[in-house]
């Protein structure tokens, strides 16, 4: 399938079961419009449903953003009943971020601003170059985050530097990024997209089902109560139990070899 905003790429630069999403809209940095969101459901749908595609990797084209938000240009135009009738940027959370039960990682490689640092929130971790830039900047526009920013960016950094980052509209550099727990890496600017793809690679040579129990488990962490999520995690860990892939890696382990999966 071919894209007017995305390149899709699946099998990466030769990395099985990855799939490289990138965000091209590169003269306007990325920003996200209707046609981004709308493509990028596609895209991501397309993904889940491909049993040969285990992880994937989104980021921005061009040199300097991820993606600089949503798009200003066309929210100019919307009025608040727009934004209210069409249930504005809900696709986004309950799509990406429910649907999608295979991991994904953001790749940033510069501004991840307003609905740019929302989205890459909606990943299951964060690879930042050491040129990204992070920030809520919506204040600035008489707005507030409409995508996540004020909850996600609240649980990964706490509510100090949420607020003050909410209020002030200022970015976030990589390092303070991942001293405050936003980010899992940061890594050089020019090697960020090959150690994203060995890292989606990783991912995709485990066991694909543990893959997304795992992801599953980590998440619950932010919806429940401590002694649910364990019983939860327990629950989860018994299945898995039961799965061909337990015997498989268990077995591979005892014979010293590599596990081969079945995913089931
Ligand atoms: N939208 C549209 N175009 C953008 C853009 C954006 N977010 N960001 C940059 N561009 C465009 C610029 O207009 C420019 O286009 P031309 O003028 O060349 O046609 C081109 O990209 C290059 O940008 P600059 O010339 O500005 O580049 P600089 O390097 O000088 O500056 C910058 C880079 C990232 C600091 C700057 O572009 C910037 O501040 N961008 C805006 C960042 C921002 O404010 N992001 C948050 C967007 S608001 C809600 C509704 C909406 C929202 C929330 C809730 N509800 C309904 C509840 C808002 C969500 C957002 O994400």
């Amino acid at each position: 399938m071919s894209y007017a905003t995305l390149i899709v790429e699946a099998n990466a630069q030769g990395n099985k079961g990855v799939t490289l999403v990138t965000l091209n809209r590169p003269k306007a940095l990325n920003a996200l419009n209707s046609e981004v969101l709308r493509e990028l459901i596609e895209a991501f749908a397309a993904f889940e449903a491909d049993p040969e595609q285990l992880c994937a990797v989104i980021t921005g084209s061009g040199e300097k953003a991820f993606a600089a938000g949503a798009d200003i240009k066309e929210m100019s135009e919307k009025a608040a009943a727009d934004f209210y009738l069409e249930d504005f940027f809900a696709a986004w959370t309950s799509e990406l971020v429910k649907k999608v039960r295979k991991p994904w990682v953001a790749a940033v490689n510069g501004f991840a601003l307003g609905g740019g640092c929302e989205l890459a929130m909606m990943a299951d971790f964060i690879l930042a170059s050491d040129k990204a830039k992070f920030g809520q900047p919506e204040i600035n526009l008489g707005v507030a985050p409409g995508m996540g920013g004020s909850q996600r960016l609240t649980r990964a950094v706490g509510k100090s530097k949420a607020m003050e980052m909410c209020l002030t509209g200022r970015m976030m550099d990589a390092a303070e990024a991942e001293s405050a727990g936003l980010v899992a890496r940061v890594v050089p600017h020019d090697d960020l997209l090959e150690d994203a793809l060995k890292t989606a690679a990783a991912i995709a040579s485990k066991p694909p089902m543990a893959a997304i129990a795992n992801k599953e488990m980590v998440n619950a962490a932010f919806e429940t109560t401590l002694e649910l999520g364990l019983a939860h995690e327990r629950r989860i860990f018994q299945i898995l139990a039961a799965s061909e892939d337990k015997a498989e890696g268990m077995a591979a382990f005892i014979e010293k070899r590599e596990g081969r999966w079945k995913g089931r």
